[in-house]
């Protein structure tokens, strides 16, 4: 007859050692920044935004150093100047990268300071491809702002409000970016298939959001893949170029390939299963670089001949032989 009440007390524990056991998952999302909304290689190279300037009473005023404000530089700065209740304004469109969370902030600088604004969601939401910022530097006598603003199809939203902090710095974006996509390779090559020589062993390596880094794996001739220890990639396309002293036995199969992951832990490899593969070749001979012959009669006129030769290599000449 079963004892149920161990039977109960046995399922109880099995569920809570499913439920504290942890789930090994990578996370999926990474951050990017983006300086300009104009000019980007990062976070997918979405240079399709824009910058535009305006100024609603150029006739007493303007922007001093409207140029400062999107220079990339976040010590310099554009500001309103001239009297009158008026105010200049910079205008600011960017292009989402695919897969961009609404968790995406707006890092900005004014003199009041930097700050990284959450953007509200019916901003985020207005459009699936774009987003629309406004900076307005104003200043009357005793009253001046600097303020940042989103745009959500039907009104501006009001973010970040800096009383009497009307120097505006820079801006930028912070992406949050969700990234299943591992990175993708291409352009394999080798210098060379001498055997006992340096080779390289080249290879491409892009990622929509960011590369972080590979692993070299190399069979030097004896059947079995060994791996490097992982080395740092920067950029959505990099290179892995590793370069190894290769068997000096001629017709051995040298194997390699490359694993690498994207700034999200996402992996890829070039299929290790199936490596890539050269046979050793025997190094070419040194080349002849001078060859001169001649003649001359030494005293009692027996015939001696002279041969002068120059064989040059950038490796050691082992041997060489002469022969009539
Ligand atoms: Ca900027
Ligand atoms: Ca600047």
């Amino acid at each position: 007859m079963y004892n149920t009440n161990k039977l109960k007390i046995g399922f109880f524990v099995l569920i809570f050692i499913l439920v504290l056991t942890p789930s090994v998952k990578a996370d999926t999302w990474s951050w990017c920044f983006q300086e300009s909304a104009n000019v980007s290689t990062e976070c997918g190279g979405l240079d399709t935004g824009t910058y535009e300037e305006y100024n609603s009473n150029p006739t007493v005023g303007n922007w001093t150093n409207f140029s400062n404000t999107i220079d990339g530089d976040w010590d310099t700065y554009g500001y309103k100047s001239g009297i009158g209740a008026f105010s200049v304004y910079l205008y600011i469109n960017y292009t989402k990268p695919q897969s961009a969370l609404n968790t995406s902030l707006w890092q900005v600088k004014d003199n009041g300071g930097i700050d990284n604004l959450t953007i509200p969601i019916s901003c985020w939401n207005y459009d699936n491809t774009k987003l629309i910022f406004m900076v307005e530097s104003y200043s009357v006598r005793g009253d001046a702002d600097g303020i940042w603003s989103c745009y959500n199809g039907t009104n501006w939203l009001e973010i970040r409000l800096s009383p009497y902090y009307t120097q505006i710095y820079e801006e930028a974006m912070w992406w949050n970016i969700t990234d299943t996509t591992p990175p993708t390779y291409s352009d394999n090559s080798t210098n060379s298939t001498h055997a006992g020589q340096d080779i390289l062993h080249s290879l491409k390596w892009t990622d929509v959001v960011g590369l972080s880094g590979y692993i070299f794996s190399f069979d030097n001739g004896t059947g079995t893949l060994v791996n490097n220890t992982w080395t740092a990639m920067t950029g959505t396309t990099n290179w892995s170029n590793v370069t190894k002293i290769v068997n000096s036995t001629v017709g051995a199969t040298i194997r390699w390939c490359v694993y690498a992951n994207d700034t999200s832990g996402n992996w890829n490899n070039t299929g290790c299963d199936t490596p890539f593969s050269y046979v050793t070749t025997e190094l070419p001979p040194p080349p002849i670089t001078t060859f001169r012959n001649w003649l001359f009669f030494p005293d009692g006129f027996a015939k001696v001949r002279h041969w002068a030769i120059t064989l040059s290599d950038n490796n050691v000449i082992r041997r060489w032989r002469m022969q009539q």
